[in-house]
């Protein structure tokens, strides 16, 4: 195991704690095999309830993870000016501690990239000095993959919902314009701080995410976790050969509130280093956003007002992480 960067004690403030174990693991996530027939119903189940699910049998290979794994613990072991020439995240760029523009912090660094290739090769070369072609076809080459799957998924999804258009999902993820992101995340150990007080760092505090859907894939660390229905916590237990899917708000407006974008935070893990990539499915720019008139029942009432997906990103990046930043497009 690599340990990225040892932090001094008093680099952690006013990054906010928690106390340590007392999140059980969650027994009970759903596991979708995508290969399997009933996969349809059982992804729409799992939307429901939990807005998370874990996908098996997804036939990506473990060597394309591997590589951009790889890549990311590179870049976040050189010394951090070098690191710094990538950033300020505005929002794309490497960023340390700061989550946004407005206040959040976290025991985290990232970096944040448009999905797009041609963004993605521009920034290659201010990650990787040595070999920014590397770096850029390993995101690249994962980036297709989690949109290839993440439309498969979505597809299902129209399936189990009964919808006549099966790409009514898809086919904005693959829009040209198509605003979707990635993110690769380093949250260092925090065993100095865990030892003296029995406490552990939030790494990236509680949010939903703002997509469509999110695809995560972390290494072996502990440190995600989900809120319930029921508004409880629980641990994700971390499996590094499967992928996570997170519902977003946008997904949760398209099915009326069926679906829950779930409330998610990330744990920093006292022993080890976790590196997260997330690929963040969302729509172009000038997408508008409402319930699926083809999904509503006879006299179902929108809970939503129409948006665009340029107005709903406008007014994430002016909220705080915490938000309920849906709040803004319910009709009341
Ligand atoms: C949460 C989901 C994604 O990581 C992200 C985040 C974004 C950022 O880090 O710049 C935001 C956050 C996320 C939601 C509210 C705003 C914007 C930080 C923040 C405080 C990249 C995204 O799309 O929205």
């Amino acid at each position: 195991m690599v340990v990225l960067s040892k932090p001094a004690l008093d680099q952690f403030s006013p990054i906010k704690t928690y106390k340590s174990n007392n999140t059980p693991f969650c027994p009970n996530i759903p596991v979708i095999d995508i290969t399997k027939a009933d996969s349809s119903a059982q992804l729409v189940k799992a939307c429901q309830e939990f807005g998370f699910f874990k996908v098996v049998n997804h036939d990506v290979p473990m060597e394309l993870m591997n590589k951009l794994e790889a890549e990311a613990i590179k870049f976040f072991s050189l010394p951090l000016s070098e690191k710094e020439k990538a950033g300020p995240p505005d929002p794309f760029g490497y960023g340390n501690r700061r989550i946004g523009p407005n206040g959040d912090v976290g025991w985290i660094e990232y970096l944040l990239l448009r999905s797009s290739p041609e963004s993605i090769l521009q920034r290659s070369s201010s990650v990787s000095k040595d070999n920014p072609e590397s770096f850029c076809s390993a995101v690249n080459n994962y980036i297709t993959m989690m949109r290839k799957l993440a439309c498969g998924v979505v597809e299902l999804i129209a399936e189990g919902l009964k919808l006549q258009e099966r790409n009514v999902f898809s086919k904005l993820l693959m829009d040209e314009e198509s605003d979707s992101v990635f993110r690769l995340n380093h949250y260092p150990p925090c065993s100095d701080l865990q030892a003296l007080s029995g406490r552990n760092l939030i790494g990236f505090g509680e949010h939903t995410d703002p997509q469509i859907i999110s695809i995560l894939r972390s290494n072996n660390a502990t440190g995600l976790q989900i809120s319930l229905k029921d508004g409880s916590w629980v641990s994700v237990p971390p499996d590094q050969n499967s992928f996570f899917f997170i519902v977003g708000d946008s997904l949760q407006v398209m099915t009326n509130g069926r679906f829950r974008s779930v409330r998610h935070r990330v744990i920093a893990n006292s022993m080890k280093s976790r590196v997260s990539m997330i690929y963040f499915g969302g729509p172009s720019l000038s997408e508008k956003i409402a319930p699926l008139e083809s999904l509503m029942k006879e006299g179902e009432e929108s809970l939503y007002r129409e948006f665009t997906w340029f107005e709903y990103k406008k007014s994430a990046y002016m909220s705080r992480l915490a938000d309920n930043r849906l709040g803004n497009f319910q009709k009341t």
